[in-house]
């Protein structure tokens, strides 16, 4: 496949101004009559070849200006349709296909999910369906006829308003029209046909507009939908009151399927989900699900003014709309709960996912400079760290001038195809800053590690603190160059924050030093005591910290720092400081970090830290092992890292499973269940204590989880039992499972979570249970859902997807390549996940290069694959 080049970028020689779709569906020979009115691109090469997008298509007929286009003026190939020589003016191009919706498995383009027709366009699913110009800066107007019998799709849905509907002559078929006045990109294109429930309120912006919301869902379903309506409706003021963005059509829809590859999709005025990310009641949802669809709610929806309004101009360009909605919806969530157990749980999944993909093989810029395939580059990389580059815009520049920023933005760039570099403009423009060298956190793949180190000068009162970066090479990047690192700090006194008082130019207003150079140092003065620095404040910067602090000194941050993020990560660093040793072999030191660490945990959940139990879930749980697998880095073996953490954890729930119990006691909610973040945050510290204990006093955990299952009124519990348990081998555990898989069998989503419980569980039988699941009635290779909760979970198990004999990678390529032939998205999804493979010792290390050079010499592999494969063994 070739290459696709940023700097090849060229404006496109052709627009479409307006698309009239009239389709008629069927589950096997579905109807697409497309026509387009096109005219030469000022900006482009008068006189082009007009050259269409189509993938898997074949036109039924072709008119040019309503005259059937001769076969020599036009030819077909496995990319599309090219007309050679076009009238160098306005035309008009009427095309005819035919699709099979009920055989696409690559749900891509237009497909039938549980007998529900929909769509899925991003990034190149458009050209399945008609051909086009299916690149994001050609923006047209649509108008959309959809024809379906009415027994088979009562519902008939797409972008924009609807402005007819009728049943046709003898009643058996129907029709509506859908009209979207926005200029919007192929890939925002959606439609919707079914058999479907929903729940709808109305709605008045805050500028006026009455609009009608939606939650669509197979049938019956209509009793889950409700909090997907309500966090709707709460992210469509947060955006009102906090960025000015108001709604801008009369109506707006979400529709749950069934079968999807992403999460969800913010296709104008309607959005479709991922089920996973809509349904919800207290049996079938747990706690961090309500809060997922709370997020991924407001993620489509924030889309509408970042991504769709302005959306980008090429697919380098990903990361405009994808790391800027995500810093809106976690901006949203944190507003809507407790900001710092959302920072922590935010960068808990940056190092798990984005850290790794940064140190690995797959490693790549937020803006790739090129790509051969682009749905290979939906990356944690392109979505979280491009996130934390809009946070740190703004913590460089401040509140104020980041809100200038945006403002400036939507009214500049509203109803174009944008670039990092006009978003980045209007910062400059607000700000007056130069934003040249931060840019290059957009160029720049990696990591960067930053070294602190402090002294303190008695006699002058005066501490001085050294930092140092540097980035490791990364695929196709050998040299690195500094970045501009805000690092917000204190200093940490006996009692309490220091103030800080400095001469230093680089010490910014809100105690923030910014790191631009390989390093620097800076003074602070009329210091009276020796200060404790706490650096990275609110992880101001997604980079690694090292530190010069010993064990006492953190355990000190941990109990008297102000910021709530580096108390939880004071004894976060303990506890990996302890395991990175024990994970390379010398577990001497773990004892006593062990004792060190339930000391600190017994005073602190003794004192008023219960005032956030949320808070206090998230300091209660240690570093992941694959953490910790990372922190090492090379040369890892998964079996002692694991052993070490298991050590670790239990030493501090045997220490603590007395104080741990009672804690339990006083957390139990007495009232009906309540998804809020309070109840959700009192849960979370009951189940963490419910696998610390499992783990420290595992008769005691084994009594208090079939317990809690048995009385649970919520899936929160129940599944936090369930997990307790898969740490305890034995008959009772057996038991559960079989008990859980009964009590849910007509409940994928919960059975999803079932699947993985029991893929992650880090013992030797767990690749044979794997693959006897696999057989399990409710399991399909064709679900994305099933896969990545059973194999996907197994692809997360360190331990066993790891295993020494090499049997995990085997299984789990096979499954890729099987996966390949129907879903090219889901099969190298799951190959990504051999990542890591280069840390690993000499034994494992061949193993996994031997699989993935199996899955490589595969003959026919998609794209997809065959690019994850190549760069996965560069
Ligand atoms: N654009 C989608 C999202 O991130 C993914 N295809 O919301
Ligand atoms: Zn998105």
């Amino acid at each position: 496949a070739p290459l696709i080049r940023l700097e090849d970028y060229r404006p496109s020689d052709w627009l479409i101004d307006t698309v009239d779709l009239d389709i008629v569906l069927d589950p096997t020979r579905t109807k697409v009559r497309s026509q387009l009115q096109l005219r030469p691109n000022p900006a482009g090469d008068a006189g082009a070849p007009l050259v269409l997008d189509g993938d898997e298509l074949t036109p039924d007929s072709i008119l040019l200006d309503e005259v059937p286009l001769d076969p020599t003026l036009y030819s077909l190939s496995s990319q599309g349709l090219t007309i050679h020589a076009p009238p160098a003016r306005a035309f008009s191009l009427r095309i005819e296909t035919t699709l099979d919706p009920g055989a696409n498995t690559k749900l891509m383009g237009l497909y039938r999910s549980s007998g529900v027709y929909c769509t899925q366009c991003e990034a190149d699913g458009f050209r399945r369906i008609t051909y086009f110009l299916d690149r994001p800066d050609v923006m047209s107007v649509y108008t959309v006829r959809l024809e379906a019998r009415k027994a088979e799709a009562p519902v008939l849905l797409s972008n924009g308003n609807l402005v007819a509907a009728a049943e046709l002559p003898g009643g058996e078929r129907h029709f509506a029209v859908w009209h979207d006045p926005h200029p919007k990109p192929a890939y925002l294109f959606a439609l919707v046909g079914g058999k479907l429930d929903h729940v709808r309120q109305p709605y008045v912006t805050a500028d006026g507009r009455k609009v009608e919301l939606a939650v669509y869902v197979e049938p019956g379903k209509a009793g889950r939908a409700g909090w997907a309506l309500d966090s709707l409706v709460r992210c469509m003021r947060w955006d009102e009151r906090v960025f000015g963005r108001n709604y801008d059509l009369d109506v707006f829809n979400v529709v749950a399927v069934s079968d999807f590859n992403m999460g969800a999709m913010e296709n104008k005025g309607l959005n479709i989900f991922n089920d996973k990310y809509v349904l919800a009641d207290p049996l079938t949802a747990s706690d961090g699900d309500y809060a997922s669809i709370e997020a991924i709610i407001a993620h489509e929806y924030f889309h509408n003014w970042t991504g769709n309004r302005i959306t980008c101009r090429d697919w380098f360009q990903l990361c405009l709309k994808e790391g800027l909605t995500v810093f809106r919806d976690q901006e949203f969530s944190s507003d809507e709960r407790s900001r710092p157990v959302k920072r922590i749980a935010d960068v808990r999944t940056l190092r798990s996912t984005q850290f790794s993909e940064d140190a690995g093989p797959l490693a790549h810029p937020v803006r790739p400079r090129a790509y051969k395939e682009i749905n290979n580059f939906y990356t944690p990389t392109v979505y979280e760290k491009g996130a934390e580059l809009i946070r740190m815009l703004k913590v460089l520049i401040g509140e104020e001038a980041f809100a200038r920023g945006m403002g400036l933005y939507f009214e500049r760039c509203d109803g174009t195809a944008a670039t990092i570099e006009e978003f980045l403009d209007c910062f400059v423009e607000a700000s007056g800053q130069d934003l040249a060298h931060f840019a290059q956190w957009y160029e720049q793949a990696g990591t960067p590690t930053v070294v602190a180190s402090g002294k303190y000068d008695a006699q002058a009162k005066s501490y001085t603190l050294q930092l140092a970066q540097s980035t490791s090479a990364t695929p196709g990047q050998p040299e690195k160059e500094p970045v501009v690192i805000p690092v917000a700090l204190g200093l940490v006194g006996q009692g309490g924050d220091l103030p800080l008082t400095s001469v230093s130019p680089t010490l910014k207003a809100g105690g923030v030093v910014v790191l631009d150079q390989p390093s620097l140092s800076v003074t602070f003065t009329d210091l009276p005591e020796a200060p404790t620095p706490s650096l990275l404040r609110g992880f101001s910067a997604p980079v690694r910290l090292e530190l010069d602090l010993g064990d006492n000194e953190l355990l000190r941050l941990f109990s008297a720092d102000s910021d709530p993020f580096n108390r939880w990560q004071a004894l976060q660093t303990v506890a990996t400081r302890a395991l990175v040793r024990a994970g390379k072999g010398d577990g001497s030191t773990l004892d006593a970090t062990a004792a060190a660490l339930a000391e600190a945990l017994s005073s602190f959940l003794a004192g008023p830290a219960l005032t956030d139990p949320a808070f206090a879930a998230q300091v209660l749980r240690l570093p992941a092992p694959a953490d910790i697998a990372r922190e090492i880095g090379r040369d890892v073996d998964p079996d002692t890292v694991h052993g070490a953490h298991r050590r670790l954890s239990a030493a501090i729930g045997g220490a603590l499973a007395g104080q741990l119990n009672a804690l339990r006691d006083s957390l139990t909610e007495r009232g009906p269940y309540s998804p809020a973040a309070a109840p959700a945050g009192r849960r979370a510290l009951r189940n963490e204590a419910l696998g610390l204990i499992a783990l420290g006093a595992p008769a005691e955990g084994a009594r208090l989880s079939l317990a809690q299952f048995a009385e649970a009124d919520n899936l929160t519990d129940r599944l936090a039992a369930l997990a307790a348990m898969t740490l305890i081998p034995g008959a009772e555990r057996e038991e559960l499972i079989a008990r859980f898989g009964e009590l849910y069998a007509r409940e994928p989503l919960v059975l999803d979570k079932w699947l993985m419980a029991q893929a992650l569980i880090a013992e030797d039988g767990t690749l044979p249970r794997v693959k006897a699941l696999m057989n399990h009635p409710a399991f399909s290779l064709g679900n994305p859902n099933r896969v990545r909760g059973l194999i996907g979970g197994f692809a997360a198990n360190l331990t066993q997807f790891n295993r020494a004999d090499g049997e995990g990678y085997g299984f789990v390529a096979d499954i890729v390549i099987a996966l390949d032939r129907t879903n090219p998205q889901v099969a190298s999804r799951l190959l990504g996940s051999f990542k890591s493979w280069r840390m690993l010792e000499a034994g494992r290390r061949a193993k996994a290069e031997a699989a993935l050079r199996m899955v490589g010499a595969t003959p026919n592999l998609s794209r997809d694959v065959a690019d994850i494969a190549a760069r996965s063994l560069g």
